[in-house]
């Protein structure tokens, strides 16, 4: 019997490049780029299990967490294809302290911000983990990109997304027509559309917080988290905890589910004042998916995370992003309203 004719992840592109009649279809090709080195990470991922590069690579990153050769692996996968893929001028990556410069004569008019395998800690004990991308137009006319390319608020970003290596892989992303999601079939190594035009629901009734920082947190924070364990069936509460400990495995459940992601400030590491998620290749991609599906993504101060002007490439940020309801609801604790 002949398969059901999918629609791939990259007709899904061509045909929608078609509907911009000033595209040049380098987005196209950039995304086209990304998606065969998201193919390659994630066989290396799949066999992690089975070949010799679980563990430590015995380096540490920038942020100084212990490197696992797997985010060595990723992180080279993405910088080696992008450096040469003709559609940016400038990079940076979780890994890397400095910008990522691509090769000369290679320059385009985009630049990409990437964490190449977040969660990495969970690799060793099979839980998903994922890769998450962030797009903007640069600002410089051409040659080499400056890191000014870089440091630009989420709001003007031109595409996001991020590969989710779990009980499948998917490749979920926006370009500002709504959030597609595509499966992997591993048979013919190809990402078919299986999710289009996600809509994240307006409201859940799951909240997803470490709450092993609950000391560490400001008194308004602990007021909302107690206020969604408290019974009142009109307003489905008490709401379920679900906290996997990876980024794009919680959004991703709170994406397709519902529900309410927080990582807020807290006092327990005085070197992170600011919270523990990166702005430019972690909250700001999610932000700009979040809202294209109808949800929102603030940091509990009074900001939407798509309008902090980021002033360092590893610029550490809270984040509070799900359910546009539920966001509202945190906000109005966070801000002492309620
Ligand atoms: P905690 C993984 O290390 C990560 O960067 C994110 O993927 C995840 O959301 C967060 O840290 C978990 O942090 O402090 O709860 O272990």
């Amino acid at each position: 019997m002949s398969r059901p004719l999918g629609i791939t992840v990259s007709r899904h592109i061509l045909d929608n490049q078609h509907l911009h009649p000033t595209a040049t279809g380098d987005l196209s090709g950039l995304l086209i780029e990304l998606i065969v080195a998201a193919k390659t990470i994630n066989a290396e991922v799949n066999m992690a299990g089975l070949a010799d590069i679980l563990g430590m690579s015995g380096k540490t990153n920038i942020q100084g967490e212990m490197v696992q050769k797997l985010d060595d692996l990723a992180n080279n996968t993405i910088k080696r294809r992008m450096a040469r893929c003709g559609y940016i001028c400038i990079m940076t990556s979780e890994e890397e302290e400095g910008v990522i410069p691509v090769v000369p004569g290679y320059e385009g008019k985009y630049t990409l911000a990437f964490d190449p395998l977040d969660g990495s800690s969970n690799i060793d004990v099979n839980v998903s983990i994922g890769t998450i991308f962030s797009i903007h137009r640069r600002r410089t006319q051409d040659g080499p990109g400056a890191i000014s390319d870089l440091l630009l608020p989420g709001r003007e970003q031109v595409a996001a997304g991020y590969i989710i290596y779990g009980s499948s892989t998917m490749l979920v992303f926006a370009t500002g027509q709504g959030v597609q999601g595509f499966t992997l079939d591993p048979s013919v190594g190809e990402f078919y559309l299986s999710h289009p035009d996600i809509r994240i629901p307006e409201k859940s009734k799951y909240f997803s917080v470490n709450e092993g920082n609950t000391l560490y947190w400001e008194e308004n924070m602990r007021r909302y988290v107690d206020y969604l364990k408290e019974e009142d069936k009109a307003t489905d509460r008490p709401y379920s905890g679900r906290y996997i400990g990876s980024l794009v495995a919680d959004f991703h459940r709170n994406l397709i589910s519902g529900g309410i992601f927080l990582y807020p400030k807290d006092r327990k590491d005085p070197g992170k004042p600011g919270g523990k998620l990166r702005l430019l290749y972690e909250a700001a991609p999610l932000a700009f998916i979040v809202e294209e599906a109808g949800g929102r993504a603030i940091t509990g101060d009074g900001r939407e995370i798509r309008d902090v002007a980021p002033e360092s490439l590893h610029q550490r940020v809270p984040l509070i992003i799900g359910s546009r309801h539920d966001v509202d609801m945190a906000e109005a604790f966070l801000l002492g309203r309620r």
